[in-house]
């Protein structure tokens, strides 16, 4: 058979002065043109009127709905190929020079061999597509910290996302430096053949790679449109490739959200949380809380870049413009601030449609309205057990539609933090909150977090799995030396000036599988006794694992003492499980294995026995 002649020989792309400024990139760009062989090129602008033609665009050709207008204004609706539908972990690598900087978590591949393996992918993998050019910045283009992306996508769907998700545009151009972008290379997979209909969500599963180039600071992403995997500022950038970079020049790269908390004083502190994917970042970071005269303001919900200030404390910005949050279980009850966020201009993915053109999931209305349409795109039989909405579902928007964002969103230099959180999903074992015993301390329990895995990620959900600091799946570089790191971190300035570190679970189960913490709003509670606790104030008692609270704040809450007492124990024989299974664990990281960790093992071993 006769292959057509590449229609990219005679393409000419439409630079203009923005782009002239940045032969690098226009270099670079040309590279890929003519590698991948689109049909035409578009230069984004990150315009209100881009995303516009290319909303209109995919709702002509039937990928996305737009919503009614009086319901959702200016939404739209899309539903991805049912095996696209969240992060791939087994198609993710790592390419260091190295096999042993890659670490035992990690999938490692050798950088030249993964280039060859994508090269062939790539050659002419755009064929019957146009190519977008995205400028991205991560971090408020005027921060000294922000890093530049640039995104070459064949997915308009994906530069609809990244202009809600990511500093996107002419504002990344004009302050990009020379030689200094992040190229980030990214294809659906699916050449279409001259005349071809294209698929509604095309994707090319048994091909897809994510690969990482963390010491040439690059990423390709080949075959999967959704999420993580395709929005490639986010965990790709934002946490692989500038973990890499904070353990070479002294910051962090964390999944955390960020959050302002106001006492009823009127005194303001700054919190991080780490928990794993699904696990309650987005709910934690715009909680309503059921304690009068507390407030909470938000200025991340999954990914915080920490910094030492100049004042010795540490400093946390959110790199991202917009939420990716989980659609299911989110409510007026649960977390009113997300469902104000996602009232208008919002993309949903994989959510069911109404018969009125409005969006609805599991957990959003008691009763589901009737004749919904799945995320398949079938009619949805309420008595049949199938979810409407995919449990990974999603919403995207932008951060400023938060009702509650905190104006220090906006500080180049981020925020101080006064404590660092994290939690897991666990049924048992893992108390409420506890609190560690110093920095080092700390640092042994965000390493020993583990967590039941969530739709999150394609697998198995509700296996119990290690994933240190939340990190597992998105750390670019050794875990063990990222330990270190973290330890490294704590001697950075005086131990007065650390944020203090806690451990949370509000996943705690009954013997019939209920919940036994109420959550949500309610974890106001728990936060006032780590506000306290991080001016070494407040009630606690000292237990094997770390300072538990005598009580909690529980006015106003039905909640019987024996589920109180339950959440608050620390139970030595579970203990005793738990610390054998991290001992095990941590034989992974061999020579990596910080020696300070391996003291506080020990330390956890004795006070349990
Ligand atoms: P990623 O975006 O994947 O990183 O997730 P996330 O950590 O932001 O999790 P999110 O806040 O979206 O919550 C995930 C799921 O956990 C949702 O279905 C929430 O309704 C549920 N959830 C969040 N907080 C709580 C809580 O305090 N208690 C209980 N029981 N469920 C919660
Ligand atoms: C996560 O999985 O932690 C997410 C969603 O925040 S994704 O952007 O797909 O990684
Ligand atoms: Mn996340």
């Amino acid at each position: 058979m006769e292959v057509a002649p590449s229609k990219s020989e005679s393409i000419s792309i439409p630079w203009n002065n923005a782009w002239l400024k940045h032969p690098d990139v226009m270099k670079w760009v040309e590279k890929m043109v003519k590698h991948c062989e689109p049909d035409m090129v578009h230069l984004c602008d990150g315009s209100a009127a881009e995303y516009e033609g290319l909303a209109n665009y995919l709702t002509a050709e039937g990928k996305i709905v737009r919503l009614n207008p009086e319901k959702r204004p200016h939404s739209f609706y899309c539903r991805s190929h049912p095996d696209d539908v969240a992060r791939v972990e087994e198609c993710t690598f790592i390419c260091s020079k190295k096999k042993e900087d890659a670490g035992p978590t990690n999938n490692w591949k050798d950088p030249e061999e993964m280039q060859n393996h994508l090269k062939d992918l790539f050659k002419g993998c755009m064929r019957g597509r146009t190519l977008y050019v995205i400028p991205f910045s991560m971090g408020l283009p005027v921060s000294a910290f922000a890093q530049i992306g640039v995104q070459v996508t064949d997915s308009p769907y994906v530069v609809m996302n990244m202009r809600l998700m990511t500093h996107m545009g002419s504002q990344a151009l004009e302050k990009l430096k020379p030689n200094s972008f992040v190229p980030c290379l990214h294809s659906v997979g699916v050449p279409l053949k001259e005349g071809e209909k294209d698929k509604m969500w095309p994707c090319n599963p048994e091909k897809r790679v994510i690969a990482h180039f963390p010491e040439e600071k690059s990423i390709l992403s080949f075959g999967s449109g959704y999420g993580g995997n395709a929005l490639l500022g986010k965990k790709c950038l934002a946490l692989r490739i500038a973990s890499y970079l904070g353990k070479q020049h002294g910051w962090l790269a964390e999944h955390m959200l960020i959050m302002g908390l106001t006492s009823p004083k009127g005194e303001k502190k700054y919190i991080a949380a780490a928990f794993p994917s699904a696990c309650g970042k987005t709910n934690l970071a715009m909680l309503t809380p059921n304690l009068p005269g507390w407030k909470v303001e938000c200025v991340g919900d999954d990914i915080a870049w920490i910094r030492v200030g100049k004042d010795g404390r540490f400093y946390a910005m959110n790199p991202e413009a917009g939420l990716f949050g989980v659609a299911p279980g989110t409510s007026m009850k649960t977390n009113p601030n997300a469902m104000a966020s996602i009232s208008k201009n919002t993309i949903f993915t994989n959510v069911a449609l109404t018969q009125d053109k409005d969006v609805w999931w599991e957990g959003m209305t008691d009763k589901p309205p009737a004749h919904l349409t799945d995320w398949l795109g079938k009619p949805w039989d309420p008595t049949s057990k199938d979810k409407a909405a995919h449990p990974n579902s999603r919403f995207t928007a932008s951060i400023r539609q938060c009702p509650i964002l905190d104006p220090a969103y906006d500080s180049a230099e981020g925020v101080p933090l006064s404590a660092i959180i994290f939690g897991g999903r666990r049924e048992h074992t893992i108390p409420l909150v506890y609190q560690s015993f110093n920095w080092q301390h700390g640092v042994f329990l965000g390493a020993s977090v583990s967590s039941e895995t969530t739709s999150a990620a394609k697998g198995v959900v509700g296996k119990v799995r290690h994933d240190p600091f939340a990190m597992l799946p998105f750390c670019g570089y050794n875990m063990g030396d990222y330990f270190s790191h973290w330890l490294e971190m704590g001697k950075k300035t005086t131990p007065d000036k650390l944020p203090k570190i806690f451990y949370v679970n509000w996943f705690q189960k009954d013997a019939q599988g209920k919940f036994l913490w109420p959550g949500f709003g309610d974890n106001i509670r728990v936060l006032e006794w780590i506000f306290e606790r991080s001016s070494d104030k407040g009630n606690f008692e000292k237990t094997p694992i770390g300072y538990l609270p005598k009580t909690l704040n529980l006015s106003g809450l039905d909640l019987s003492p024996f589920d109180m007492k339950a959440l608050l124990t620390v139970d030595p024989a579970l203990w005793k499980k738990e610390v054998e299974e991290l001992e095990e664990y941590f034989t992974l990281f061999k020579d990596h294995f910080p020696k300070a960790l391996k003291e506080e093992l020990q330390g956890l071993k004795k006070r349990l026995s």
